[in-house]
């Protein structure tokens, strides 16, 4: 398992979850620093990446890049894959594409999150599940052909009434045969919305195909009430391999967090 680490791009989202703000070099430094293998970026466009100099910044620092979340395009735009509107489907579909491309180019997986959004008022479930089906289908297609698999992520129930739950969002992925699209389990999320987290991830099996590194309040893992070694136990026993990346706050301030992070992954991998 790798250890990743959020650097947010976007001043609007200056209170979000996410652990450094002020630039790729400052991020990067900083991660570099503490000793993270890896960045998850959250920026503002695909577009605004091109010309970021992530790729070398990447190489400086010898980190890897483990995502890039797509959530601006809700943030900035009010854009969703279930908006009622299908010209706002296609302008969502058209910002998540370039951020795939993007990240695809450097290796990485981008995030399906608050640009999913949720079933409208005086809409139907069914109907907004086969927009959200059909979004997945076509952008999982360029995520194939850039080497890589999307992330689709359930949230709890104040930011969507789609899925809040990791085993019904599995269950829908394998119902429509969306292979190519793998779950990101947030572990704040999780902590609202599931019974057991360790049985909840274990339930998904191969499907699991990146977590978000978070305590239940949303602070740095070990400053909350999660208990992490029944969610290691499980993570181990479906071979999962990949990122446990801290989208947190920074508090009580970005060091801090950072600090509390790694040494939790160290003890994580340990158990
Ligand atoms: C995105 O990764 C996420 O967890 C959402 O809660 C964003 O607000
Ligand atoms: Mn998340």
């Amino acid at each position: 398992m790798k250890s990743a680490i959020t650097i947010c791009l976007v001043p609007e989202a200056r209170s979000g979850p996410f652990v450094f703000h002020d630039g790729l070099n400052d991020g990067c430094r900083h991660a570099r620093q503490f000793g993270f293998d890896a960045i998850e970026v959250f920026p503002s466009s695909g577009e605004a990446m091109e010309s970021s100099g992530l790729s070398a910044l990447l190489k400086e620092h010898e980190l890897g890049l483990a995502a890039v979340g797509t959530g601006a395009g809700w943030l900035l735009h009010q854009w969703s894959l279930t908006s009622p509107d299908s010209e706002v489907r296609n302008a969502a579909i058209q910002f998540i594409r370039k951020i795939i491309q993007f990240a695809g180019g450097l290796g990485a997986p981008a995030i399906l999150g608050s640009m999913q959004g949720r079933v409208a008022a005086n809409q139907s479930r069914e109907e907004s599940l086969k927009w959200l089906g059909d979004g997945l289908s076509e952008l999982s297609e360029t995520a194939t052909q850039c080497g890589q698999v999307l992330l689709y992520e359930p949230l709890n129930r104040y930011e969507t009434n789609l899925f809040n739950r990791q085993a019904e969002a599995g269950d829908w992925l394998d119902q429509l045969g969306l292979d190519q699209v793998k779950i990101l389990a947030d572990l704040f999320h999780m902590n609202i919305e599931e019974q057991s987290l360790a049985e909840s991830l274990r339930s998904l099996g191969g499907r699991l195909g990146h977590v978000h590194f978070a305590d239940s309040n949303r602070r740095a893992i070990g400053m909350g009430h999660t208990k992490l070694p029944e969610i290691m136990k499980a993570i181990r026993e479906i071979r999962y391999e990949g990122y446990l990346s801290a989208e947190i706050f920074p508090l009580p301030d970005a060091q801090a967090a950072a600090q509390q992070t790694i040494e939790s992954f160290r003890w994580a991998i340990s158990l």
